[in-house]
């Protein structure tokens, strides 16, 4: 088991909070995954749920914050996002939701990409650590973040194999 997992995707779970990690395969390489995912200023790309994100702060390094607005039909409508790690050696970013308008309190997310044996594939893993919203078990709240993660990871894979296919015309 490499390294990063141990260090990058193993969370301080509080005990009003829960923690899980979604796992996907996708049929592009490392660079050109990472060329996606590595955009904290542009996660609408690949995240559908945003409608827009504006930095409000920095430009890109550790630090920086960006304000983003979700789509209406969630119990949601905006979020501060602080960026916490970028390693563009080891494929690793990371944000706290440090506020806005939703449910999520203190949620944080490490994502890791690493290559397939071939070297033809990535492996993404994107683990999180939220408080669990009063009302709400540990359970509802894994399901309504493995869902949001899961489609994020679904739409990710779509466009990297997408410009995978370009790039190899
Ligand atoms: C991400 C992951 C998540 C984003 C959640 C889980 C969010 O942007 C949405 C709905 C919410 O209720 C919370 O990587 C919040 O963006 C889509 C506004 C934080």
């Amino acid at each position: 088991i490499p390294e990063v997992l141990f260090s990058y995707h193993n969370h301080r779970v509080g005990p009003n909070q829960c923690s899980s990690a979604v796992v996907r395969t996708i049929s592009a390489p490392v660079p050109t995954v990472w060329s996606v995912v590595r955009r904290f200023d542009n996660p609408q790309a690949y995240k559908h749920f945003l409608k827009s994100c504006h930095v409000i702060l920095g430009n890109g390094d550790i630090g920086t914050l960006r304000d983003v607005r979700v789509v209406s039909g969630l119990p949601a409508s905006s979020s501060t996002e602080r960026l916490d790690i970028l390693d563009e050696d080891r494929h690793v970013i990371s944000f706290s939701v440090v506020g806005g308008e939703h449910r999520l309190h203190n949620y944080r997310s490490v994502t890791t990409l690493h290559s397939t044996k071939d070297g033809h594939g990535t492996v993404v893993i994107e683990s999180y650590v939220v408080d669990v919203p009063s009302g709400n078990t540990r359970e509802e709240t894994c399901v309504f973040v493995d869902t949001i993660v899961g489609c994020n990871l679904r739409s990710l894979a779509k466009i990297a194999e997408k410009m995978d296919r370009t790039q190899r015309l």
